[in-house]
């Protein structure tokens, strides 16, 4: 198939899925074309895998120089040229309406390309359903041939914010387990400190003062360290707790890294206690490299973390739960050992790239067996009235 692929090209977990989704399909024979204004910094070069960059026209009369608009008409130029099958947003916010704008510029007869949209949560929970996007993203939601979701918490959330008629289709995350895997890491520490990590965009769903406290709590009953891989809003602020709780000399952030598997492997426990996830990728990615997780019981990292099989899970900002839960784990390295195992086993045997990319792969191929008027072309509000 000719697919192309847009996504954020930022280090976040929906342009990660994107990037690695486009480089599964290259390597499966698929023609596929990543279209961003920034090429992805998890893209690596390879056949039948060619990017396409948006250009942001400026001109002094755009105070906001129209992203939506470049990236629609490079849309409908590369589907032009090389006669696409697919159009494949992630990220609701803006990809789908681009990409629906791009079909509408083809028109059916020109070059009937198909669009589909993933889900990956924040543009769904947060933004997308804020006021200000909400009627532009379930319009265009409604408009694409196919819609999936990471998770069935997210396909539950997606269904009940925008009163959709019908769920997306769920497609997990997934993780190349010959990238991740736990060959060369570190084992049960032997007089060395504990090495405790955690991975994210530093925004307030993702709790990092709570990562700070349970680390500070670890810290009172063994020798340990924490890296911080990241950048965003609550990163100074996180930086100012932990010399506040006397733990900044063992705690290290290190910013964006685009190279992962490595710190998973060189780590112990990896820590992601936000307040939600649609899915949560960064825990499977360390869970792959045999690094057991500790996790927060909501939204979908309960898909993707089995309490006490390779992670655990406990209630969003119980400091004290959280910090008996690592505590328990790394005390013991007979236990610690065999949550590593089983952690490696369950992403492998659930999650690992070889099951779920050919779920895209019928998903597509289904959605281009769709005709045109099976799409929703009204635009309907709840329960079919005009909004
Ligand atoms: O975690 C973020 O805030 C970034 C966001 C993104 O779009 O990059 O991540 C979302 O998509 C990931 C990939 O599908 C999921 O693994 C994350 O759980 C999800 N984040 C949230 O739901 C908060």
């Amino acid at each position: 198939m000719k697919i192309a692929i847009s996504c954020h090209p930022s280090h976040g977990g929906s342009g990660v899925v994107a990037t690695e989704l486009a480089m599964a399909l290259a390597d499966r024979g698929h023609e596929v074309h990543v279209i961003c204004h920034t090429r992805p910094f998890r893209l690596v070069d390879r056949p039948r895998l060619h990017f396409h960059k948006v250009n942001i026209t400026a001109y002094p009369l755009f105070k906001y120089p129209p992203h939506d608009l470049c990236l629609a008409n490079k849309m409908a130029e590369v589907a032009a040229a090389e006669k696409l099958d697919i159009i494949h947003a992630h990220y609701a916010v803006p990809h789908t309406v681009s990409a629906i704008l791009a079909r509408e510029m083809l028109c059916v007869c020109e070059h009937p390309v198909k669009v589909v949209t993933t889900l990956h949560g924040t543009d769904i929970t947060l933004v997308g359903s804020h006021d200000d996007f909400r009627r532009v993203c379930r319009w265009s939601m409604l408009k694409c041939h196919g819609l999936t979701g990471v998770s069935d918490w997210l396909a539950e959330r997606t269904v009940q914010a925008f009163d959709l008629p019908d769920p997306p289709q769920v497609i997990a995350n997934f993780v190349d387990c010959d990238r991740f895997h736990p060959n060369g890491r570190a084992g049960y520490p032997d007089g060395q400190p504990f090495r405790l990590l955690h991975a994210s965009n530093f925004r307030p769903v993702k709790r990092v003062f709570d990562i700070i406290r349970v680390f500070e709590r670890v810290r009172r009953e063994i020798d340990a360290e924490l890296v911080m891989i990241g950048d965003g809003p609550e990163r100074g602020l996180a930086q100012e707790l932990a010399a506040e709780l006397g733990v900044c000399r063992y705690t290290q952030f290190i910013g964006n890294q685009a190279e992962m598997s490595q710190a998973y492997r060189d780590s112990h426990l990896y820590l992601l206690l936000s307040e939600y996830e649609s899915f949560g990728l960064s825990a499977l990615e360390a869970m792959a490299c045999g690094t057991p997780v500790l996790g927060t019981s909501s939204g979908g990292l309960r898909e993707v973390i089995v309490n006490e099989v390779g992670g655990m899970l406990r209630p969003v900002g119980d400091i004290e739960a959280l910090s008996r839960a690592a505590l328990d784990i790394l005390k013991d390295a007979d236990n610690w050992q065999c949550q590593s195992r089983q952690a490696r086993d369950f992403a492998r045997a659930t999650f690992c790239m070889t099951k779920i990319v050919p779920q895209y792969e019928a998903f597509y191929r289904q959605v281009m067996e769709r005709e045109e008027h099976e799409v929703h072309t009204q635009h309907s509000g709840p329960r079919g009235t005009t909004e």
